[in-house]
């Protein structure tokens, strides 16, 4: 996260983060997640593009603030099954958006506690209208922070989608991508490499953290003509629907 700050402890009970097994060299994270439910986190599809969907090869971490030091409710967990978006366009990045099922039996998998807890999803149809949202990302990627192993926030505001088209032309489509950033220079919050997969969360007056997008893409980190692409996450709720309530086999 760059322009952003580090966040209080239990602040983002949802933020989950992705990691690489590995046996000889230790763990190592590669991307942000959402705790969605007691079972499924969100995350990025292009997160699984270097090492594939075998879930042995990944653990979700979750409860975490110190990503080095051992945090009270910090906890590592195996994921049962990996889906990616099926329509996950390597090329454009388009439905960049993935979902992991953790280990666990009838819908018991993780324990809420102060610091581990589900972020809301969008309501079906909804819109933030003229209510004005304030909207944060989250993140353990790269950052200019001084403190940049606590997990850090930044608040972001949502930029009309003819920013992004503006500067990333075709590759940007609106119904499936949301463009957020700052266009000042003197401000410059933005997500970047290691948050993607992670939330964008809104909040309007007086109401509960919606998630919002996922961390995806953009050019570079914290320039203001560049602003971020997230996955639109309201475009998925059907998908999301379909996978996490699914009683059959899973092949999504
Ligand atoms: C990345 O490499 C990445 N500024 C994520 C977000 C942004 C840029 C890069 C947006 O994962």
């Amino acid at each position: 996260i760059i322009g952003g700050y580090k966040s209080i402890r239990g602040d983002w009970p949802w933020q989950a983060s992705l990691w690489l097994r590995s046996q000889s060299r230790g763990s190592h994270p590669l991307c942000g997640a959402t705790l969605i439910n007691a079972c499924w986190v969100l995350t990025a599809a292009h997160c699984f593009r270097k090492f594939g969907t075998d879930p042995s090869r990944y653990l979700v971490r979750l409860g975490d603030h110190h990503t080095t030091e051992q945090d009270d409710f910090e906890r590592m967990l195996s994921p049962e099954h990996i889906i990616v978006h099926r329509k996950f366009a390597p090329q454009s990045w388009e439905h960049d958006i993935a979902l992991i099922r953790l280990r666990g039996t009838e819908g018991k998998c993780v324990a809420f506690n102060p610091h581990t807890n589900a972020a809301c999803l969008p309501a079906q149809g909804s819109k933030w209208g003229k209510r004005p949202a304030s909207c944060v990302i989250t993140g353990w990627g790269v950052s200019d922070s001084e403190e940049p192993a606590f997990l850090q926030q930044a608040w972001v505001p949502l930029l009309p989608g003819g920013q992004c088209k503006k500067r990333y032309g075709e590759r940007y489509t609106s119904h499936s991508m949301l463009c957020a950033g700052t266009l000042s220079d003197r401000h410059r919050a933005d997500s970047c490499q290691g948050d993607s997969g992670g939330p964008l969360v809104c909040q309007a007056e007086g109401e509960r953290w919606v998630l919002t997008g996922v961390i995806s893409w953009g050019h570079g980190c914290g320039d203001p003509s560049s602003p971020g692409v997230y996955a639109r996450v309201s475009r998925y709720l059907p998908w999301i629907e379909q996978v996490t309530h699914s009683t059959a086999p899973l092949q999504v």
